[in-house]
């Protein structure tokens, strides 16, 4: 099925992520596409696998350069993402890994927003150097900066928004302006939204990046992770960043549960996004509470953008507790139903402390430059029956007063 039906209607992204680019008549009418546990395909002739190798002949080669399963999945993304063509991955890491590896060369620069998830700070902070890329950090949330700072050796402009862990908003249609006018490939990374909530291709970006470890897997049970552009982006990504640099091909049975998790994505993120936003509207209200991050609440000063380029405000929230890290510690070992892991975008509800887990990897002063504190508590808002997430919370917070 294609984005629209016989009627020529264009069809809703619920049955886009469930129906899109798959037909049960074409496999014996299994409602399910089926999935090839195979590393390899084979060739009719000689002459057949040369062409496929050239790229004359249509046809599957190798896993690592693609399958016919994990195919189905990435036709569905890309339509989700409003992009032309999509690669899987085999985690989020390895979708920005192979996306770099093949757009950087030595002597190139990234300009990155400052707030980004502990291991892409880390790959940019500690290791690009040592593949003679340049990078500088910036605060995209003054497009200004970004200005200033592109010049013709940027070949990539990164950011995320909302931002891991801090919920920073970046106004995507204004740095997608301003890279319009250089050769620099916009690329935001969609983790914290999926296409559901947020599509940055609408908005100027070049490329979409996503752990699809998160939401769109949905039950933290797989690591992924999603590239979402051009053919021609991809396509180079995919020969050069997966093929030849990383190998960081996604598995058949991992694309399989993508493909499982998809089905239920607008629920599960209608669902997410309903428990945050009340979450956050009682935790404000709470007396061991100093700040709630959460683009949902109309005290946030990223409010009004965030309503622009978002059609719902997710499932995570952040905030800082009055008595800081030692309240936040008390307030984790005080949860019941809720558990204290990293990662997100799953059933459960979790609870982490970037400063001493995911956001580990920047220095004490760099987290404050880069605008949060050791302080900073973060949860995935997961799909139990929010009164009782409530009254684990508002309970674990009751205990610090
Ligand atoms: C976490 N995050 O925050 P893989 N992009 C974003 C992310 O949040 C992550 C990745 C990429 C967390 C993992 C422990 C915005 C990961 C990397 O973990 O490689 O699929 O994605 O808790």
């Amino acid at each position: 099925m294609s984005a629209s039906n016989t009627r020529n209607q264009p069809l809703g992204f619920a049955t886009r992520a469930i129906h899109h680019g798959y037909d049960p008549l074409d496999y014996h009418g299994s409602l399910n596409p089926p999935v090839f546990f195979s590393s390899t395909f084979a060739f009719g002739s000689s002459d057949e696998g040369s062409a496929r190798f050239a790229g004359e002949a249509q046809g599957y080669v190798y896993h690592r350069v693609g399958n016919p399963g994990v195919s189905v999945l990435e036709n569905r993304l890309a339509v989700l993402e409003g992009g032309e063509a999509a690669l899987v991955t085999s985690s989020g890491m390895g979708a920005i890994t192979a996306t770099f590896w093949t757009l950087l060369g030595a002597g190139d620069e990234i300009l990155a927003d400052k707030t980004l998830y502990g291991c892409t700070f880390s790959l940019l902070q500690h290791h690009a150097q040592k593949f003679g890329i340049k990078h500088r950090f910036i605060d995209m949330s003054k497009p200004s900066e970004l200005e200033a700072a592109i010049s013709p050796r940027t070949k990539i402009v990164f950011c995320e928004t909302p931002a891991n862990p801090n919920m920073r908003i970046i106004d995507l249609a204004a740095i997608g302006d301003i890279c319009r006018k250089s050769d620099a490939v916009f690329i935001v990374d969609n983790t914290y939204c999926t296409p559901y909530l947020q599509r940055p291709l609408e908005f100027g970006a070049d490329l979409v990046i996503h752990s699809a470890t998160k939401y769109l897997g949905g039950h933290g049970d797989l690591l992924a992770g999603a590239v979402v552009g051009s053919q021609e982006m991809v396509d180079r990504i995919r020969f050069e960043g997966i093929k030849e640099l990383t190998g960081a091909m996604v598995s058949s049975f991992d694309a399989f549960l993508i493909l499982r998790g998809l089905k239920t994505l607008q629920l599960r993120m209608d669902r997410h996004s309903q428990s945050a936003q009340k979450l956050a509207v009682d935790l404000e209200g709470h007396g061991a509470v100093d700040e709630v991050f959460y683009p949902g609440l109309a005290s946030s000063p990223d409010h009004e953008l965030a309503a622009r380029q978002m059609d719902q405000f997710g499932g995570m929230i952040a905030l800082e507790l009055k008595g800081g890290l030692e309240a936040g510690r008390a307030f984790m070992d005080a949860l019941d139903i809720v558990t204290s892991a990293v990662s997100l975008g799953d059933a459960e509800t979790l609870v982490q402390h970037p400063a001493s887990m995911t956001h580990v990897t920047y220095a004490p002063e760099e987290r404050i430059k880069h605008g949060f504190t050791d302080g900073l508590i973060r949860i995935s808002v997961g799909l139990e029956d929010y009164e009782d997430l409530r009254t684990d919370i508002i309970g674990a917070l009751d205990t610090l007063a």
